[in-house]
């Protein structure tokens, strides 16, 4: 039965505190924070706060521990959530997810990898070497994932720049047998520049610290990093993360992976090209721009296989097309080249990071599966996305980040507080409503078809050039003045820190964001002109070639507007979350205990914060009023009428409600027991328990009956 932990470590579940106030939730959490328990249940969510040190939870005991184990019988894990996910896909051939959520720094990517780790060492007890090695590329994607995606930021040393969904499939023994990685929306403007303290995606400085002498002599790179404009300010940012041996372990995953010498050659390649693109100098000459370093150029050019005419060329001019269907060559101005430049750098890194997914994904893809021949293919879906943030400057990025987190969110309350709800009111159950903040308004805010913050920003950029930040930051506030959630300077002059014209605000669920509104039209038009693609369509180098097939097409092809960044951002959005709703959720709601990365410091205001918004109590309210588990009458009986002499093998009962009331009421269960109109309504797990027990005890009786049976003797 339950391995109870001592009553020093605090509550394991808030389901069970004594009074249910804001202060005896944070200090339950403390208690056990203080005491290195950092996972505490809110029924089957795991709350987790972040330990910033080295707990002695995980590793192999701690998997055995878990392995199979109900809920409730372990003290509460991410295990015991990965294992329940499990078994619901194995069990009842349920496809579920982990949905990770939390602000930036309060442990959702490791907490994914623990979830993976677990999943892995759980399955394939036969060992069949095909499933070993798609376990192992698995687990050896987040490595490659993390080098090329992840960065330092002011609030995390570590901090995912993407979002990462991942589907792990599973065949009928419950073995995995593949996956497939989503990722969403890059934070590419980081690979030209940094705010202060933060650096470049990891992948620069682990080539430049990490790479062989003869690797960077061949790219023509030098071991400083501070050579490297685009790299240069991060190179002074003290780090607590190992370049250099992360270097070596991303190179070998990438071999288990199944990257070609070629392709990582390539990959390399692609990073000193961005090194080297930073350090072009263009200078002006009458009124176009020309370049005054081109030994760069040429070692662009022979780095990438292209010709360095070419590569000069295209830096320094765009080929438009003008109304008559002439083609012309419009040279730039320097502040255009290095816009042009700058763009082509984002866009090349930005495109090796989604070749890297779908590399990986080619590798893993589930091939040749018949559900006929093998039974139903189930999936477990991870999901590891940028947490909410809040800079001292914010841009377009936060803006899509913290969206994102409003949609999460949302999907939280859909899911936890208001289906539930609706459940109950269903079913007829006697129940008092529990209010909750529903951010949807907030999501309306930012999403709504013609009205909203991404549709607004749109239509600014089928006017570029017409319409400057500051009119885009006036039409916001003639058409979203009136809405709660929304302000700028001029809609609130006795503001201080919002610039007139510049700013506007949003008070996201999580805590209220001055967005700087600079640069919001250049990067959601973000445009890069045809003649980089074809620049790179036309490299000698085939992996290269591979990833800009776009670049065949000529000036005269290209007609149709491409879509913007936040309406591709926004529908891969909606498609994650119709994604998520079709499978059976779990959750993981992290926290971040203190601002200084400190394993000491449990900052109750910081803390109270995000369990405020988390919905966190709201969360405990709704689940101590309700029922943990629950089935349709007929189900119920399916599994537990041989417990009862009156409905076994069948009831005489006149429905199946009376029958399931005899079953209850003979073990003694009513008062843990609602009755609906169609299912049963449990509220502990002891009474599931008990059931259990019951059956198991009964069913050595009934298989002798049965023998009996069929031999006469009866
Ligand atoms: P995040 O994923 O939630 O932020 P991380 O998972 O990267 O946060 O955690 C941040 C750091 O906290 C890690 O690099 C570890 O140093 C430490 N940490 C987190 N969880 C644990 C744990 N269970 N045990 C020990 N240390 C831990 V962001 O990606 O920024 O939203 O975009
Ligand atoms: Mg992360």
């Amino acid at each position: 039965m339950a391995e109870l932990e001592s009553w020093e470590f605090g509550k394991s579940d808030f389901v069970l505190l004594d009074n249910l106030t804001i202060e005896e939730f944070l200090a339950n959490l403390k208690v056990r924070f203080d005491k290195n328990r950092i996972y505490t249940y809110i029924g089957e969510v795991v709350v987790s706060v972040n330990p910033y040190q080295h707990v002695d939870l995980y590793g192999r005991d701690m998997i055995e521990h878990y392995k199979g184990r109900e809920l409730y019988e372990r003290p509460p894990h991410l295990y015991a959530i990965a294992d329940s996910a499990y078994k619901a896909m194995k069990r009842r051939a349920k496809d579920t997810c982990i949905v990770i959520s939390g602000e930036s720094g309060s442990g959702k990517t490791e907490a994914s990898k623990y979830i993976m780790q677990y999943i892995a060492a759980i399955t394939n007890p036969s060992q069949r070497v095909e499933v070993e090695s798609v376990k192992n590329i698995l687990l050896k994607s987040n490595c490659v994932l993390e080098a090329f995606g992840n960065a330092k930021t002011n609030r995390n040393d570590n901090s995912s720049r993407f979002g990462k969904y991942m589907d792990i499939n599973f065949d009928f023994k419950g073995d995995p047998t593949g996956g497939h990685i989503n990722n969403y929306l890059l934070e590419k403007s980081r690979v030209i520049v940094q705010q202060r303290g933060e650096r470049n995606f990891h992948s620069f400085y682990q080539l430049i610290l990490g790479g062989s002498d003869d690797l960077l002599k061949s790219l023509y790179l030098q071991r400083d990093a501070k050579e490297y404009a685009f790299i240069r300010d991060g190179a002074t940012v003290n780090s607590v993360i190992n370049d250099k041996e992360n270097f070596k372990a991303v190179m070998k995953a990438m071999e288990i992976i199944g990257f070609s010498d070629k392709e990582i050659d390539t990959i390399y390649k692609i990073l000193a090209t961005i090194l080297h693109l930073g350090n072009l100098m263009f200078i002006a000459e009458s009124d176009t721009a020309s370049i005054s370093n081109n030994d760069v150029v040429s070692q662009i050019a022979d780095i990438t296989m292209t010709v360095p005419d070419t590569v000069r060329k295209t830096l320094l001019h765009r080929t438009v097309a003008t109304g008559g269907g002439e083609v012309i060559k419009k040279g730039h101005t320097v502040q255009e080249a290095a816009y042009g430049r700058d763009a082509f750098a984002k866009a090349i890194y930005d495109r090796l990071f989604c070749w890297i997914v779908n590399r990986i994904n080619d590798v893993i893809e589930v091939k040749g599966y018949d559900p006929r021949i093998h039974g139903k293919n189930t999936v477990i879906g991870v999901l590891d996305i940028y947490g909410f943030e809040i800079f001292e400057n914010n841009s377009f990025e936060q803006f899509c980040i913290n969206y994102c987190n409003e949609k999460l969110q949302q999907l939280f309350i859909e899911l936890i507080l208001r289906q539930e709800q609706a459940e109950y009111q269903r079913e007829g159950i006697e129940w008092q409503h529990i209010d909750y903040f529903n951010n949807q308004i907030i999501v309306d805010l930012v999403e709504q078809p013609h009205k909203g913050i991404i549709a607004i920003l749109d239509e600014a950029c089928m006017n570029v050039g017409k319409v400057t930040d500051a009119m885009l930051v006036d039409t916001m506030d003639s058409k979203l003045g009136k809405h709660a959630h929304y302000t700028s300077r001029k809609l609130c002059p006795t503001e201080k820190n919002m610039e007139f014209n510049k700013h506007f605000r949003i008070k996201h669920y999580a805590g209220q964001v001055t967005y700087s509104v600079e640069g919001f039209i250049d990067k959601n038009k973000d445009t890069l002109y045809q003649d980089f693609k074809r620049l790179m369509y036309n490299s000698s180098n085939p992996v290269l070639k591979d990833m800009w097939p776009d670049g065949k097409l000529s000036i005269t092809e290209v007609t149709k507007r491409p879509l913007t960044a936040a309406t591709l951002f926004r529908s891969s959005m909606i498609a994650l979350i119709v994604n998520l709703e079709c499978k059976e959720p779990y959750y993981v709601r992290c926290i971040k205990p203190n601002e200084q990365k400190s394993p000491l410091i449990f900052d109750y205001e910081r803390c109270r914060h995000q369990v405020e918004y988390l919905g966190l109590l709201e969360n405990v309210r709704v689940r101590r009023a309700g029922f943990a588990y629950r089935q349709p009458y007929e189900r119920f009986l399916l599994r537990y009428k041989m417990i009862c002499e009156y409905t076994w093998p069948n009831h005489l009962m006149s429905t199946d409600l009376e029958a399931t009331r005899m079953i209850i009421d003979q073990h003694d269960f009513q008062q843990d027991v609602a009755y609906g109109k169609t299912k049963l309504f449990i509220r502990t797990p002891q009474t599931l328990f008990g059931l259990e027990s019951a059956r198991e005890e009964t069913i050595p009786f009934i298989v002798l009956f049965l023998q009996k049976l069929w031999r006469g003797a009866l």
